[in-house]
């Protein structure tokens, strides 16, 4: 047993979680209408009634804040409040309302995103983010929740991973709308920097002490041979072209090779805030001629390494350390606004969580400024294209009753936040 591990005063203790992956019948967007199309989700399930969350919100938001939390991290779904382009459904945004003053209700202090992953159908149908007419939509669509929810929130995440959105529905195309081009990868993520930009300044003019920055994903990865050139510049690469390039032109202000040729674009430097990190995994990285297609890159989990299934990762703690510490030099507030692990028994899990957060404190005590942790998710949700076949709850969900039940990693992220503190014994 160790000496209990502290965490500042006033940190943020929360859970995240996402509109479509938690609401259920969410039909007027994109996801509604992929999901029943055979061969999309991988266990042929579709979102459904998901967590009911549209319902049952309430019921859940207690359970969290009965667990010590006092933060959440949730999306708005603006399939939802802008069913058809330009009508507002005034009745979805009361619901929000609601959900938003019982979070204060009962201590929960939200952060909501404005975009995570799904669109509206309308938007989609007129190209999406390809097509550069989303910006003016991303904006009326951001000014209209900031008037309606800005006097109960004031830390924002405009948009919920750039670079995953971008490459897993442009680039491997295994979500809407199931494209495969690297070009389109790179239009997009110019795209969501201007919008990203445009929100930001959006929800400032609305809400000038506003704290306003993204959920961005950011991988490791290593080199297999450290001592081989080819295989530290092929992590490198990867390195750069996923956790760097979109951060350096929201912070830089302008658009780097590849995703641009180096223009400038106003109001884009320094358009972040906080820095938000959505931590998961790392990939061991290998050159391999033959996979021109993935930037000559192999990757694999450490041998004997805990990982997740399929192709998800190695679970990697000491990565959080390094990504908190790389991020300090931006010297802004840092967020764990996602971290977790899928394991549908619970058996990983509870170490999963320990064990990142000894290497998150670990930073905090080197000085990093970190406010928060929001661990992904509180209770299982539908998983994108794996759909109910992976969970990722700290409650495990029976989908056909929506029966809720407290996992042992639950149990011990509640004393963890009840402390404010990793307790000894579970060290
Ligand atoms: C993410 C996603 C979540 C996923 C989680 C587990 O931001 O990647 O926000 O939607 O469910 O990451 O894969």
């Amino acid at each position: 047993m160790g000496k209990e591990l502290r965490f500042p005063p006033g940190f943020l203790w929360g859970t995240a979680t996402s509109s479509h992956q938690v609401e259920g019948y969410n039909c007027n967007n994109d996801w509604w209408e992929w999901e029943r199309e055979p061969g999309h989700i991988r266990d042929g399930s579709t979102s459904g009634a998901a967590c009911d969350w549209w319902n049952r919100a309430e019921e859940d938001l207690k359970t969290a804040a009965e667990m010590g939390q006092n933060a959440h991290r949730f999306s708005v779904e603006w399939s939802r409040i802008e069913p058809q382009e330009g009508e507002w459904d005034e009745k979805a945004l009361a619901r929000y309302r609601r959900m938003v003053e019982f979070m204060h209700q009962v201590g929960l202090k939200p952060m909501i995103t404005l975009h995570h992953f799904t669109n509206p159908r309308w938007l989609a149908e007129k190209g999406g983010w390809e097509n550069r007419e989303v910006l003016p939509r991303f904006e009326r669509y951001v000014a209209k929740v900031v008037e309606t929810l800005g006097d109960l929130c004031d830390l924002w995440c405009t948009i919920n991973e750039p670079n995953v959105y971008a490459y897993q529905s442009y680039g491997a195309g295994i979500w809407p709308p199931q494209k495969h081009s690297l070009r389109l990868v790179f239009r997009v993520l110019r795209n969501m920097a201007e919008a990203h930009t445009i929100a930001y300044h959006t929800i400032h003019r609305l809400q000038p002490e506003a704290q306003v920055g993204l959920a961005y994903n950011m991988r490791i990865f290593d080199p297999a041979n450290p001592s081989s050139p080819l295989d530290r510049s092929i992590a490198k690469l990867l390195d750069y072209l996923f956790n760097r390039l979109f951060l350096k032109a929201v912070t830089e202000g302008k658009l780097a090779f590849p995703l641009g040729q180096g223009e400038v674009i106003e109001k884009m430097a320094d358009t972040v805030d906080f820095s938000g990190v959505n931590y998961y995994v790392r990939d061991l990285v290998a050159f391999d001629i033959t996979r021109p297609g993935s930037f000559f890159a192999r990757r694999f989990a450490t041998p004997g390494a805990e990982k997740g299934p399929g192709d998800w990762g190695e679970f990697y703690p000491e990565g959080l350390y390094r990504l908190v510490r790389q991020l300090t030099v931006y010297g802004k507030p840092i967020y764990i606004t996602e971290n977790g692990c899928p394991d549908n028994t619970d058996e990983k899990r509870p170490r999963f969580l320990i064990n990142h957060l000894v290497a998150l404190w670990r930073a905090i005590q080197e000085g990093a400024p970190v406010k928060g942790y929001f661990f992904w998710t509180l209770v299982d949700n539908f998983e994108w294209a794996e759909g109910w076949s992976r969970r990722f709850g700290l409650i495990a969900l029976d989908v056909k009753t929506q029966r809720r039940t407290m996992r042992y990693s639950g149990e011990i992220y509640a004393r963890i936040c009840k402390a404010n503190a990793i307790p000894g014994e579970v060290l």
